[in-house]
């Protein structure tokens, strides 16, 4: 049994922990040995909050927000490739849909929103890159109450991002499972991108405490649902699958990308509920995400993958995603 964190204050007690290694490279555990902890240095960046740009230093918000004191809010990640934005429309559409489930009026159009994002990336310079847009409810009172709240905020930070080593990518990914169970569609629907990640959180810090990089979640019915940060896909024989969203898996974007390209590599998709026993007798498997993009997963829950190397048809994939990344995305700069 693990022992039940209280605080992120008592990880420290796991600092003996800090030497693991996965797949050779250093796990997240390990940022107190490498990756540096804490705010990154200045860059000069232009942080976009409510039609303004501001210097990092001066990118703020109310204490009384309540996207910081609920985590009352929705975000989107979303990646430039080769000076485009890849699938902003389809990421400002969910955001669309995340806000409705809470019931956040969104203070701009669709098309408003579209364009402070790349307007965004042209004040930043930036051609390739993550982009991170979120909306609080905005500063309320200190109560739940969230019709106290009257101006939600729209921020808009472009900068980089690398969630794994680039080795990683190469040799594929260990991962396991963890206890922590995927949030109930009747508590926080896990379809909401929601600025409320603890569910995801407290699953990451189990897989890290585990020396491994990334969980598979379960959801309360015990079927796979999805990882902290991304969905996953299995191959046996000729046919891929894919959790149901149902099953509390996010509407991943590039989970949609990943199912129409192995579809034109003549792979057809399917969404059962699949059990961990389907992930351990697959052939391939990989995870998707915007971040983390198309991540081989060679070994779930110590039980080798295929022959342990990335498969095949992942490899393809990979390939095939960053083909599509270099020719497609709404373009940033002006024509
Ligand atoms: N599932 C969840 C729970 C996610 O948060 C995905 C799947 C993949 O969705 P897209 O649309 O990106 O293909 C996500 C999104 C991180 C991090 O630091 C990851 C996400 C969001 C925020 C942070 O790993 N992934």
């Amino acid at each position: 049994m693990w022992p039940v964190l209280q605080t992120l204050q008592q990880l420290d007690a796991f600092s003996h922990l800090a030497k693991l290694q996965v797949n050779g490279s250093p796990c997240v555990l390990a940022k107190r040995g490498g990756f540096p902890v804490g705010f990154p240095p200045l860059s000069g960046m232009k942080v976009y909050i409510n039609g303004k740009f501001y210097s990092e230093q001066n990118a703020k918000v109310s204490v009384f927000d309540h996207g910081l004191l609920y985590g009352d809010g929705v975000f989107e990640g979303i990646r430039a490739y080769h000076g485009r934005v890849f699938k902003l429309k389809e990421h400002i559409d969910r955001l669309f849909c995340s806000a409705r489930a809470i019931l956040l009026d969104l203070p701009m159009t669709h098309a408003e929103l579209m364009e402070a994002t790349i307007e965004t990336c042209r004040r930043n310079k930036l051609n390739d890159g993550y982009i991170r847009l979120v909306v609080t409810r905005g500063a309320g009172t200190l109560g739940l109450n969230p019709n106290r709240c009257s101006n939600p905020q729209v921020i808009i930070i472009a900068g980089k991002i690398q969630l794994y080593p680039p080795s990683l990518y190469k040799k594929g990914m260990e991962i396991v499972t963890v206890a922590t169970t995927r949030n109930h569609h009747n508590a926080v629907n896990p379809a909401i991108k929601s600025l409320n990640y603890l569910n995801n959180i407290m699953a990451k810090i189990e897989a890290n405490i585990a020396g491994y990089e990334e969980a598979i979640m379960l959801n309360a019915e015990g079927y796979v649902a999805e990882c902290t940060g991304d969905n996953i896909f299995i191959l046996k024989g000729s046919r891929m699958f894919t959790p149901p969203l149902s099953s509390g898996a996010l509407h991943g974007i590039t989970r949609g990308t990943a199912i129409d390209l192995v579809t034109d590599l003549g792979v057809l998709t399917s969404e059962p509920n699949l059990t961990r026993y389907d992930l351990y007798n697959a052939d391939e498997c990989f995870l998707t995400g915007t971040g983390a993009e198309i991540v081989p997963v060679v070994k779930i829950d110590q039980r080798v993958i295929g022959n342990g190397k990335p498969g095949p048809v992942t490899k393809k994939v990979v390939k095939a995603y960053k083909e599509l990344t270099k020719v497609s995305g709404e373009r940033i700069a002006k024509r």
